[in-house]
């Protein structure tokens, strides 16, 4: 069996967020339109494999020669194949990495006739969501202030069902952000909100001084929070060193930091978090985030995946040591999660009346994509909208 085809289409879809000038997600003034690309891998025996964000020119003139002729089941190949050619195009980033990967995988899925929890081997079935809130704005009944904070968790606990919350806090642009007592009061109107038994957790400013991060860490200790996230920048692997052993909360990372497995594997050895972290969009797909969980599981660490969305929770199903939680978001007051984008027929992870998401039973990665309505809104790559907000 070979690849014959490798190809991304641009297309058009109605979004309700929109990006702040540092990248950060709202709620849109009004709804408009953004770009999305779906990528699809197909073999000379008719199996489509899909998945969603790598833009065509790139497929076109940087994937699709690595992959054309080769054999699909070589996966753990062609991804190192993609990944060494990062060096050299850096256009390649990990989330673009991630898009093939996981087209990939939908394709061995298609291929054996399987989801791919089953592929992977089950762990679970079913894997209690957070609560991922935006980070805070200025939008009135939104999320700018710690009361609105307070009213939205307690929503999102007794009015949906989830079993744990965690907030992202005021970050710039936002006026008065950054700002370690406000993110704090807002740290408090949550517990007050929720009470002592639901577990919250913290991820703040990503730049914060490793003296203002010890002192919110501090703060969080005797709100009893159940793990401070990102709280500095990734890149100095000493800050964290030196504030995990400052801290009883467990401090988790890295996030965003670039290196992949063998970052993760330097945070272990030099204990500079409690849990580890990382997801299919900043590792570069499935395949390392396997990797990196199974690394995690033989320093008996816990590993909780960053972001949501469907390789995440194919992953999850499959991650023995807690991987607690799956990353449900982001929420706002002001936007309607539980709606599918025109572009799939149902969304991945729809939550039970108990705060679980169950793994996906379609092939593959289980999307169901609206194949009428891509064709239907087609668009040249030179067309003057934005980029849909990356995925979590
Ligand atoms: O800074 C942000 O906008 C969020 O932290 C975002 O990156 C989110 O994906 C995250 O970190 N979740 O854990
Ligand atoms: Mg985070």
């Amino acid at each position: 069996m070979k690849i014959t085809k490798v190809e991304s289409k641009l297309f058009k879809y109605t979004s309700y967020v929109e990006s702040d000038d540092e990248g950060h997600g709202h709620p849109a003034k009004e709804p408009h339109q953004v770009k999305q690309s779906l990528i699809t891998i197909e073999t000379d025996e008719g199996h489509k494999g899909h998945a969603f964000g790598a833009n065509p020119q790139i497929v076109e003139n940087v994937i699709a020669p690595i992959l054309l002729d080769e054999n699909p089941f070589y996966r753990e190949k062609l991804w190192e194949k993609m990944m060494h050619m990062q060096r050299i195009v850096t256009a390649i980033d990990e989330r673009i990495l991630s898009s093939i990967d996981l087209a990939l995988w939908d394709l061995i899925g298609v291929i054996m006739n399987q989801p791919l929890n089953n592929i992977l081997g089950l762990y679970r079935e079913k894997v209690p969501a957070y609560a991922s809130t935006m980070c805070g704005d200025t939008i009135k009944g939104g999320l700018s202030t710690p009361e609105d904070y307070g009213k939205f968790a307690e929503w999102c606990v007794k009015e949906k069902g989830y079993r744990a919350v965690k907030l992202h806090g005021w970050m710039p642009p936002i006026e008065g952000a950054p700002d370690p007592k406000k993110d704090i009061m807002a740290c408090a109107a949550v517990r007050e909100a929720v009470g002592e038994d639901i577990p919250l957790m913290l991820d703040s400013y990503h730049y914060y001084s490793r003296l203002e991060s010890l002192w919110i860490g501090r703060e969080l200790e005797k709100l009893n929070f159940h793990w401070f996230e990102e709280p500095m920048d990734e890149s100095s692997m000493s800050s964290y060193i030196w504030l995990s052993e400052q801290l009883d909360i467990p401090i988790i990372g890295p996030e965003t930091m670039t290196g992949k497995i063998s970052t993760r594997a330097e945070w272990i050895k030099n204990n500079a978090v409690d849990i580890l972290r990382g997801g299919t969009g900043d590792l570069g797909g499935l395949t390392p985030l396997m990797k990196v969980a199974h690394l995690a599981e033989s320093y008996n660490m816990a590993m909780e995946v960053h972001g949501g969305k469907e390789g995440n929770l194919h992953a999850l199903g499959s991650i023995r040591i807690p991987g607690e939680f799956y990353e449900r978001g982001l929420l706002h007051p002001h936007v309607d999660y539980e709606k599918p984008p025109e572009y799939l027929h149902e969304i991945i992870d729809p939550m039970d009346d108990e705060g679980f998401i169950h793994m996906p039973k379609g092939v593959g990665l289980g999307l169901k994509i609206n194949h009428d309505y891509i064709n239907d809104n087609l668009i040249s790559e030179d067309i003057d909208i934005k980029n849909a907000r990356r995925q979590s």
